[in-house]
């Protein structure tokens, strides 16, 4: 049976980020218009959050409170007799239509309005600005409203933000339950924060919010398993892929290296589209120049010494160096490895320009053909790479205007998740199974769907999971 809808009004300064938060709470990208200038948001506008498919709370949200200190002179001056209370007032004030209707309070009467047609206000605030008379005088106004209101605290995540003075100033005025968000860093525990104090408010609707917060929890972690399980596949279409080359043909051992990144690359794109598609967020999100995807694509290319060296993975030992970067030639006899990985790796490097006599000596030992494949470091590579894309994208607000920065600087200061030490060790099994993997095998062949394919990818989800619940953890 569906209970009434619950109405949740959101208001305050202008530009402090109402719609964004909104935004965030509905996980809706698209809902009203987000910028920088003020009085964005001209007319008040609703969304309905469903919750376990039957209980609603509408959101609204209401153009910037722009002039409340006068906004509380001609309230006080609306006063007839000192008994008038301040409901009465508010009343008056919206039932005079010269200075409603199109004058000079136009943008605060709907917010107002809206607030009397709903339950609870939530009065957001800009963290970083300093407690002025404008704030004094909206939260004044809106206790003349006679509605429960709870002060959310945006911008939190910024350096400037005076999020104890704020705290300080609102339990002075008698505001305890305060909540903590940042529309654009999100943490999940802070979302929850928030519904638990409106729970407490609302008592009446408590079911309502402990189904919406066991919602959320549920869908958080099905969003970090669901991402986990994409890279776990990816990383079993990439492990378990290798081409045989004829080590004495130049040509064709050129053309299959080329090959191989190619599709690698490719299958990686495949797997941060996924991902965005996952997590709802366009690939738009992302501006050229702002950050290693261009057009769409990582800008720093997956077999190059720098994208190695952006995400800290340290290769030991000689590399391969020129067109063998982030690849490695191996022999596989039966299913089982001559381990000639670094010295093929050279030989490879011979037959494409240097060291003959090296070569000539290998292309004997392995009867000319041998298997080309990424290299361990580029698998951990891809792994944080992907790793890193869902930490950041679970902590995205979906209000968020800048793209995400990935491996930058500016990420660096939040934990990031670093490469693993060691491979997990189903990607070693994966190696030895070239029929397991995407780019061998078309995606509807049977080989693909096998038990033990499966098997290994649910382990290796549950692996993915873990690292990336670890770095969430250290927040
Ligand atoms: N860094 C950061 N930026 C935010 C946050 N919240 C909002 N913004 C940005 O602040 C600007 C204003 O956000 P809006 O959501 O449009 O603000 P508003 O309160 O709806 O503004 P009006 O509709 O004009 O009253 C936008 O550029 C947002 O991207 C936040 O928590 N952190
Ligand atoms: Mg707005």
């Amino acid at each position: 049976m569906t209970r009434p809808a619950l109405k949740i009004a959101v208001v305050g300064h202008t530009n402090t980020g109402k719609t964004s938060l909104l935004r965030t709470l509905t996980r809706d990208v698209d809902f009203g218009e987000v910028s920088d200038r003020p009085a964005t948001t001209r007319q008040v506008e609703g969304t309905t959050l469903v919750v376990d498919g039957r209980d609603l709370i509408e959101l609204y949200d209401t153009p910037g409170l722009e002039d409340s200190i006068a906004l509380l002179d001609h309230l006080n001056a609306l006063s007839t007799d000192r008994r008038s209370a301040g409901i009465d007032l508010v009343n008056r004030f919206l039932s005079d239509r010269e200075a409603v209707a199109g004058g000079r309070f136009a943008q605060e009467a709907k917010a107002i309005r809206q607030v009397l047609a709903s339950d609870l206000a939530l009065y957001v605030i800009d963290a970083r600005d300093r407690v002025l008379g404008k704030h004094r005088d909206e939260l004044e106004i809106l206790a003349r409203c006679a509605k429960p209101v709870v002060p959310v605290l945006n911008f939190i995540a910024s350096p400037e933000a005076q999020t104890a003075v704020w705290r300080e100033h609102l339990s002075r005025a008698g505001m305890h339950a305060v909540a903590e968000f940042d529309t654009v860093v999100l943490d999940e525990q802070s979302e929850i924060r928030l519904l638990e104090i409106l729970r407490t408010l609302l008592d009446r609707h408590q079911g309502t919010f402990n189904a919406l917060i066991d919602e959320r929890r549920r869908q958080r972690d099905h969003m970090v398993r669901a991402s986990a399980a994409l890279v776990a596949d990816l990383m079993i279409d990439v492990s378990a892929y290798a081409v045989n080359v004829p080590l004495d043909d130049q040509e064709q051992v050129q053309s299959a290296v080329n090959d191989l990144k190619q599709r690698v690359r490719e299958r990686e794109q495949r797997c941060v589209e996924q991902l965005l598609d996952l997590h709802r967020f366009r690939l738009s999100d992302f501006q050229p120049g702002d950050l290693p995807l261009t057009e769409g694509r990582w800008g720093v290319d997956l077999f190059s010494p720098a994208a190695l060296k952006q995400f800290g993975v340290r290769t030991g030992g000689a590399a391969a160096a020129g067109a063998m970067i982030g690849l490695t030639v191996d022999a596989m006899v039966g299913g089982m490895s001559l381990g000639a990985a670094t010295a093929t790796g050279a030989a490879i490097g011979a037959v494409l320009g240097a060291g003959q006599a090296h070569a000539k000596r290998l292309i004997e030992r392995l009867r000319g053909r041998t298997e080309l494949r990424c290299d361990d470091n580029t698998l951990r590579l891809l792994l944080t790479r992907q790793a890193n894309l869902v930490y950041a994208l679970l902590r995205r607000g979906h209000a968020s205007m800048t793209p995400i920065r990935l491996g930058s600087d500016h990420q660096r200061q939040s934990p990031m998740i670093e490469p693993p030490r060691r491979l997990p060790h189903e990607l070693g099994e994966a190696k030895l199974r070239p029929q397991w993997s995407h780019l061998t095998v078309p995606r509807h062949h049977t080989a693909l769907t096998s038990q033990s394919r499966r098997a290994v990818q649910h382990r290796l989800t549950d692996q993915v999971y873990d690292i990336i619940q670890q770095a969430n953890r250290r927040v």
